[in-house]
């Protein structure tokens, strides 16, 4: 990858490809009255100029959601159709109108800007509260008031009760700020009809090659092993790469109807309006304590923004997955939430690194340190006061989940211990040039190794989330294991092997790992929600298992002993109390050279399949502390110290755990202090282009010092792993909050909203001295 060796769907070319070009609509909500494609046809290099009417031509069916839940009073929510190709109405910018295909990239760019449309513009909204409000412009009939659903969940009567005998109420209004995925590589679609055959390949840089099988082929009403999905290389995914989009199946369709190869590439502007977005959440919430700060009750109201479409888990990911960590790490006893997901004219909202965790963690850090603020009371210490003890796992929530194990006492405590928090003061005191010091912190915890097949049904999940791993073992010993997770950054191909080295003795050089093929992997969820160590690892350990057993009984049969009486270690099968032995290569050997076999009891080969659909999600839980200097001239925030103690139950690799860490805390600091996808109010994008929307940068990462604590293994799976990948980007965003309003604490700035850039820092400080509150 590093030497420019990788394999992207770019990199890809097919003898007779063309090329295709999306015209997107540059209106946010308009009736699409007519398109005049003829000038288009007819220029140079163009094969196809398709529209909606041609692919409702072909009875092409609309995209469906994959997570479909029901409103609080039972009813189904509001899906209204989404269609690849817009039919008849456009609702966001960027939303595919037209597919020019021509013999070049070029020619299909040149040609698209020759299709006319006729827009009839209508009015637009982008903001979720002004969305469900009255009056405001209704974007689907099947949607009255724009709302696609109200959820809720918890004991509202024991939160009213207990809030009404409390202490002291503690509210918040927040802003989770809607962000934009910016993978190395731009999303990529080419599909292939396979001469002399109905099979269709479908080269995409999806996270989840199985899924986008079944809604391709669904949508084009075909049978789904007629299409091939292979995910090659793939430049990095964060969530908004695990969905499903129209251009799969616009280019597929457009493969098949041609019969020559199609190719759709999009350029780094076209990914601002073509890929999904994430977070966008309006939330008020009250905390109700005692006198000496205990929490009793929390009540929380979110406005989710789900954009024009409800995208593939657009509704779950507010409902189902962040109300269910709306305990936190914390002994709340009543809990109620409330969260309506209402539809506005800008690019729908999906899943993006933490998906709907970030969210639950940021409420809940943000109350607690509010909540310290108004008690007195330390913000290390209101926290000790309410975190869950260990002896109290395994933990039921108020709010569902039950929290299988956890010692998240003792990693904040190690987390406060490695940021020298009793020193604070000293170095606050300390800081030079007028600097504005202050700390913060964060403790998460994360539904992490997402599948448990049965709680995602019981919550409207239209797919199982199980996942599947299939060891093939060659005559020479080597193995190939076939996964249905996706590797596009997290270094499965290291951490998979190291599975199967430690399970059955063979060197990591004769493992070779393969993921993101439809046709070569029986099946597979795909990789999302951190789930490919706890869920694919856990397939790949028990199919493992499997290959040990027979691998016995081969050697029973060589050995001429009993099957019982073989022990398997270290790379040997050997008579138990015996020096009587055959390395894990002979029997690879044996097995598929099988001459001498009792073919009645024994079958020849060594190649084994597993399934494993977990009894629970894995809760990875961790405390992240970050210290930062403000400059109070400029309002930059600088971050001089990060730490964070994570439990990711058992560490496979810890060289690239502590990566995705890192990755996940550049991600999260992103969003803190940088990142805010912006539009204006007729739903036009302000943020489309890096000139707009700010990355960090690699001067903007500070030194990350990470630990990683063992003693809690998961509980139910056999690796005793939890999830890594999200794990940073949940605690960043709500520890560098917390530390740049700790620094600003002294000016009497008690809140701002992500992201904290440079500019609405230096408002909140004049503004505060203005007032003279400074
Ligand atoms: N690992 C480990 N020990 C553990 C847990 C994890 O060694 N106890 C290793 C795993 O073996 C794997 C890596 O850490 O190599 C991440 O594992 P896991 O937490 O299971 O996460 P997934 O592999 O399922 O990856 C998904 C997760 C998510 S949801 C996003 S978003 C994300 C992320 O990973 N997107 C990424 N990390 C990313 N990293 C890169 N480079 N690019 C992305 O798009």
């Amino acid at each position: 990858m590093l030497r420019g060796g990788g394999r992207f769907v770019a990199d890809i070319s097919l003898p007779g490809e063309l090329h295709c070009t999306l015209v997107r609509s540059p209106h946010a909500h308009a009736v699409v009255r007519n398109i005049e494609a003829s000038p288009a046809r007819a220029a140079p290099g163009v094969v196809a100029v398709f529209t909606g009417a041609d692919m409702a031509g072909d009875k092409v069916g609309p995209m469906r959601a994959l997570w479909a839940i029901r409103s609080s009073d039972g009813s189904a929510m509001a899906e209204p159709p989404r269609w690849a190709l817009a039919r008849e109405r456009v609702r966001h910018i960027g939303e595919p109108i037209a597919a020019v295909i021509a013999q070049t990239r070029e020619q299909a760019h040149d040609a698209a800007e020759l299709v006319e449309i006729d827009y009839q513009s209508l009015p637009a909204v982008v903001d979720a509260r002004d969305a469900s409000a009255k009056p405001a412009p209704q974007l689907h009939d099947s949607a009255p008031g724009n709302v696609c659903f109200r959820w809720a969940r918890g004991d509202e009567a024991a939160v009213r009760l207990a809030t009404q005998k409390a202490a002291h109420v503690t509210r918040i209004d927040l802003v989770n700020n809607r962000l934009i995925g910016a993978a190395i590589e731009p999303r990529a679609v080419l599909a292939v009809s396979d001469a002399g055959s109905e099979k269709l390949t479908l080269y995409s840089s999806t996270q989840v090659p199985h899924h986008i099988r079944s809604y391709v082929a669904e949508q084009l009403g075909i049978a789904e092993g007629s299409i091939r999905v292979i995910a090659p290389d793939v430049g990095g995914g964060f969530g908004y790469k695990g969905k499903h989009y129209p251009e799969e199946t616009i280019v597929t369709w457009a493969a098949r109807r041609l019969r020559q190869p199609v190719k759709w590439v999009a350029s780094r502007s076209e990914s601002f309006v073509s890929d999904n977005q994430g977070r966008d959440h309006l939330t008020n919430a009250a905390l109700a304590l005692d006198e000496q700060g205990h929490f009793q009750a929390l009540r929380v109201e979110t406005v989710a923004n789900l954009g024009a479409y409800v995208s593939t888990f657009g509704a779950a990911i507010p409902s189902a997955i962040y109300s269910a960590l709306l305990a936190g790490v914390y002994r709340t006893p009543a809990i109620f939430v409330q969260c309506t997901g209402v539809f506005t004219n800008t690019l729908p909202t999906d899943a993006y690194r933490g998906a709907g965790r970030p969210e639950a963690c940021y409420v809940l850090e943000r109350l607690a340190d509010r909540a310290a603020c108004e008690l007195g009371i330390d913000r290390a210490e209101i926290r000790r006061r309410n975190l869950i003890p260990a002896s109290a796992m395994p933990y039921k929530t108020p709010i569902g989940p039950t929290y299988d194990c956890g010692d998240f006492p003792r990693l904040f405590a190690r987390a406060l211990e490695m940021a020298d928090y009793p020193g604070f003061s000293k170095r606050r005191a300390e800081a030079r040039n007028n600097r504005l010091r202050g700390i913060g912190m964060a403790c998460y915890v994360e539904s992490s190794g997402v599948a448990p097949s049965r709680f995602a049904g019981m919550l409207g999940a239209r797919t199982g989330f199980f996942e599947t791993a299939l060891i093939r073992v060659q005559s020479d010993g080597g193995i190939q294991a076939l996964l249905g997770t996706h590797n596009h950054g997290q270094g499965h191909a290291t951490t998979m092997a190291q599975i199967l080295c430690t399970q059955l003795g063979v060197p990591l050089r004769k493992i070779e790992i393969l993921e993101g093929d439809t046709d070569l992997v029986p099946y597979g969820t795909g990789t999302f929600g951190s789930r490919s160590i706890a869920v694919g690892g856990s397939a790949l350990h028990r199919a493992a298992g499997k290959i040990i057993a027979k691998g016995k009984l081969i050697a029973a049969h060589l050995l001429e002993a009993s099957g019982g009486d073989i022990a398997f270690a270290d790379g040997w099968f050997a008579v138990t109390g015996t020096d009587r032995r055959l390395s894990f290569a002979e029997i690879a050997r044996a097995a598929n050279v099988p001459h001498y076999f009792p073919l009645e009891t024994l079958e020849p080969g060594l190649q084994e399949t597993a399934v494993y659909d977990p009894p629970a999600f894995a809760f990875s839980n961790g405390a992240h502390l970050c210290e930062v200097e403000i400059d109070p001239g400029t309002g930059e925030t600088r971050i001089v110290g990060y730490w964070g103690v994570d439990d990711i139950g058992t560490v496979i690799n810890p060289m690239i755990v502590e990566g995705q860490i890192h990755g996940g805390v550049a991600q999260g600091l992103g969003q803190a202090l940088h990142e805010h996808c912006a539009y204006d109010p007729g739903g036009q994008l302000l943020s489309g282009s890096f000139m707009d929307y700010a990355l960090p940068r690699a001067a903007d990462i500070p030194a990350i010092e990470s630990e990683f604590d063992e003693s809690q293994p998961c509980t139910h799976n056999p690796l005793g792993a939890k999830g890594a990948g999200e794990a940073g980007a949940i605690a960043a965003p709500a520890a560098i909050v917390s530390a740049a309003l700790d620094a600003l604490a002294p000016l009497g700035v008690t809140g701002l909203d992500m992201p904290l850039t440079t500019d609405s820092v230096w408002r909140a400080i004049s503004s505060a001295q203005n007032s003279g509150l400074a």
